[in-house]
């Protein structure tokens, strides 16, 4: 009995060992360095990434320190999730001296110490010489990057909503799908775009239908340089494909592959009766090989945004007035309460202008399941018929009477 335990115990060892070499060292970096002119102080922003595909927890000590800093140890992580992550220590010191963040993984190759070194930036210099001085300059060591531009805004949340029952209105609940998103778009000095980066929050699948989901980006998929998707801090394979002369990213291939089961009257996020089950986190990172004039897009984040209902190719639900892509199916153009006519470039509207697809720039609470969300937002549908120029608001919780609770989503 004793061999036998001693033997798992053996073979437990054995495989953590082959698991401890196969890590790969985890490595952290500078994102930028800013200095503050009304108080003399200096912030480092520093990230890191992951290149395996578990988590690796690397306690404060000797492995994980600020060298001559230590009074900044706490700042830094200690769980480092798989992938790449920005700004995730931000460290305002007075300038006495570099910030050294030392990190060794336990096990991992190569071995040794990673380093990332903050040194003291002079704010009007240009270190990179992209020609955006340093202040000025998120990547002040970077020269293929100087901006970013966070849309709706810097650590503000937008929210996209769907109706999966197009070209029909059907029930009008507008929550068959409904994510929040916040894109970080990020700019040479040139305003040319380098990457295009996006968090997701996927709240409610209100749904029977099995539905995926994607975005249009409007340059080819051979300019995608770099790309890697996460669901849940985990590598997630998002797949990139070419409609036309257009890249279609598949962020959600449909929502059951992220373990979301509705149906039989049970649907996800959308009943107050039901419980409330935490967001799906869902993030992208792109690079592209030649950048592009930001001016010179047709339109800019969130981009060009579908639902694929029921994982069906060719059956697009996008927001009003964004064309389908041309992988769509142009059958379903123009039947049921759909009016729209690729000729006149009239795209996803009923007759009344009334849309399957909302973009709203705040996160926005939605309506219960079946509940048509004209009756719990008074202001949507003179909003909507008046192609957005009456109730811009509409999708705010006040003033009270052009709200009905009974209607919405408040868990
Ligand atoms: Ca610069
Ligand atoms: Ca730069
Ligand atoms: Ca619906
Ligand atoms: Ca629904």
């Amino acid at each position: 009995m004793n061999k036998c335990k001693n033997i798992i115990i053996l073979t437990i060892f054995v495989m953590s060992i082959a698991m401890l070499s196969a890590l790969h060292q985890v490595t952290n970096l500078v994102e930028s360095v800013r200095y503050d002119y009304d108080t003399g102080l200096y912030t480092a922003y520093f990230g890191y990434y992951n290149p395996n595909s578990v988590a690796v927890n690397i306690p404060l000590g000797d492995n994980n320190k600020f060298v001559s800093h230590s009074e900044y140890d706490y700042l830094l992580p200690t769980v480092f999730n798989p992938g790449r992550h920005v700004n995730t220590s931000v460290v305002t010191w007075p300038g006495d001296g570099a910030l050294v963040w030392k990190l060794r993984t336990p096990g991992g190759t190569p071995a040794g110490y990673a380093t990332a070194t903050a040194a003291m930036s002079i704010p009007f210099h240009d270190d990179d010489e992209d020609g955006v001085i340093n202040n000025d300059d998120e990547y002040p060591q970077d020269p293929d990057r100087a901006y970013i531009v966070y849309t709706p805004a810097e650590n503000q949340w937008g929210t996209i909503a769907f109706e999966d029952l197009w070209p029909d209105k059907g029930d009008y609940d507008m929550n068959d799908m409904v994510l929040d998103y916040n894109f970080q778009v990020v700019l040479n000095a040139s305003n040319q775009i380098k990457d295009i980066n996006a968090s997701f929050k996927l709240r409610a699948v209100g749904a029977a239908r099995n539905n995926g989901f994607a975005i249009e980006f409007p340059f080819p998929q051979s300019n995608i340089g770099i790309f890697s998707g996460q669901v849940d801090g985990e590598e997630y394979d998002m797949t990139l494909s070419q409609a036309g002369s257009r890249a279609v990213l598949r962020i959600i291939q449909n929502t059951a592959d992220l373990g979301i089961v509705t149906g039989n009257g049970i649907f996800w996020n959308t009943q107050m009766s039901e419980p409330k089950y935490p967001h799906k986190d869902i993030s992208f990172i792109m690079t592209l090989s030649t950048p592009i004039a930001l001016a010179a897009l047709p339109y800019g984040a969130p981009f060009n945004p579908f639902i694929l209902v029921n994982g069906e190719a060719g059956k697009e639900v996008h927001l009003p007035n964004m064309p389908p892509t041309a992988n769509a199916n142009p059958a379903y153009f123009g039947t049921g309460d759909d009016t729209t006519d690729l000729e006149s470039e009239r795209y996803y509207k009923t007759v009344n202008n009334l849309p399957w697809a909302i973009h709203i720039p705040i996160s926005w609470t939605y309506p219960i399941e079946r509940a048509f969300i004209t009756h719990g937002y008074l202001a949507f549908k003179p909003w909507a018929e008046s192609s957005g120029v009456s109730y811009p608001g509409w999708y705010n919780l006040s003033p009270a009477d052009q709200v009905d609770l009974g209607y919405i989503y408040t868990k």
